[in-house]
């Protein structure tokens, strides 16, 4: 085992491929249909790729959020009260931190994030920008329970998890991550989370195939990456990004199709994909009231609050760890 980035412990075997990458990509080439956890997308070229589709006229959920964030300081600071130790999960976003922050002057602030690097950078920069404000950064696996640093322990909580990352993730890990999250923060815990809307299917597909080509960039990175790390040939030219909404599933798929049969080989072992079959690389789940509430219910947090951008587009909501009661 080595490490990689501080405390990103990534297994390697002897001629350094991350076992965890190749054996994803191979058991998700080998099912039908074939599909790679979306995790797989955020090497570095595809963490930057990211950072551009937030920029995109068309990807709105940024804008969205950090109108939110900007126009109800006020009713957070209310609602949340002073004092409280902001954990958020992630490393934090140069924008969107500072303007929580702002509003609800908090006692500590604590990133956590599996990225070592990533995560000393923007803790330097948040402390820079709140001289005065202790920053306790923890190199964590936030899908797990962490250990929060001694430091915080008298204070109450308030888990800050923006962006609707939430929504890359299937029901049953949805709701694990938001159970570690309650363990972790401890009760009487809040949490202020994003959460993006069901909406128009036009508005949606476009957000997640842009006229400019970036998010198919950053859905064929995955490819490349396979190619570059695993060994592998598969011909990328060939294969086409697709954005589709699964009304089903409520949720937005990326998907890379073929139009005509392919076959081609990852670390030495053989794969064929038939004319018009995908490889599904990514879930982005929308949400409306009922579900978002369902879903937060379900990992053990009860809705308090819930605010919406002036175009409906985009929700923020606050819950509560509350203790568990006898229900009929
Ligand atoms: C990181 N996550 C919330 C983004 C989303 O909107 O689901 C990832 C993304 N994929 C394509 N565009 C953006």
């Amino acid at each position: 085992m080595s490490t990689e980035k501080g405390l990103k412990l990534v297994d390697r075997d002897e001629s350094g491929v991350d076992t965890a990458f190749r054996a994803d990509v191979l058991a998700g080439l080998s099912q039908s249909p074939k599909a790679i956890p979306a995790r797989w997308l955020y090497d570095d070229a595809g963490s930057q790729l990211f950072e551009d589709i937030t920029q995109l006229p068309e990807y709105y959920p940024t804008r969205a959020e950090t109108e939110i964030l900007t126009d109800r300081g006020e009713e957070f600071a209310g609602m949340i009260g002073r004092g409280r130790a902001v954990v958020e999960f992630g490393s934090g976003s140069s924008l969107k931190t500072p303007l929580l922050l702002s509003a609800i002057k908090p006692a500590a602030y604590v990133p956590l994030d599996i990225s070592g690097d990533f995560l000393r950078a923007s803790a330097a920069s948040l402390a820079e920008k709140f001289p005065g404000l202790p920053v306790y950064p923890v190199e964590a696996d936030f899908m797990r329970t962490v250990e929060l640093p001694e430091e915080i322990a008298g204070l109450p909580k308030l888990g800050f998890f923006p962006g609707s990352t939430i929504g890359n993730m299937v029901a049953r890990t949805a709701v694990d991550l938001l159970r570690n999250m309650r363990e972790t923060l401890g009760e009487g815990a809040l949490l202020l989370i994003g959460m993006d809307l069901i909406k128009d299917e036009d508005v949606l597909v476009a957000a997640y195939d842009d006229a400019a080509g970036v998010t198919a960039e950053f859905n064929s990175n995955m490819i490349r990456r396979i190619n570059r790390e695993l060994d592998g040939d598969i011909p990328i030219e060939k294969l086409r990004h697709e954005a589709r909404w699964n009304d089903e599933h409520a949720r937005i798929e990326m998907h890379l199709v073929t139009d005509e049969p392919l076959g081609f080989s990852v670390s030495g072992q053989s794969f064929e994909l038939e004319a018009g079959e995908s490889i599904h690389t990514e879930n982005s789940h929308k949400f409306d009231r009922r579900t978002s509430n369902m879903l937060l219910l379900a990992g053990g947090w009860d809705p308090v609050a819930r605010w919406l951008d002036s175009k409906d587009r985009f929700s923020l909501m606050l819950a509560e760890a509350r203790p568990n009661r006898c229900a009929p």
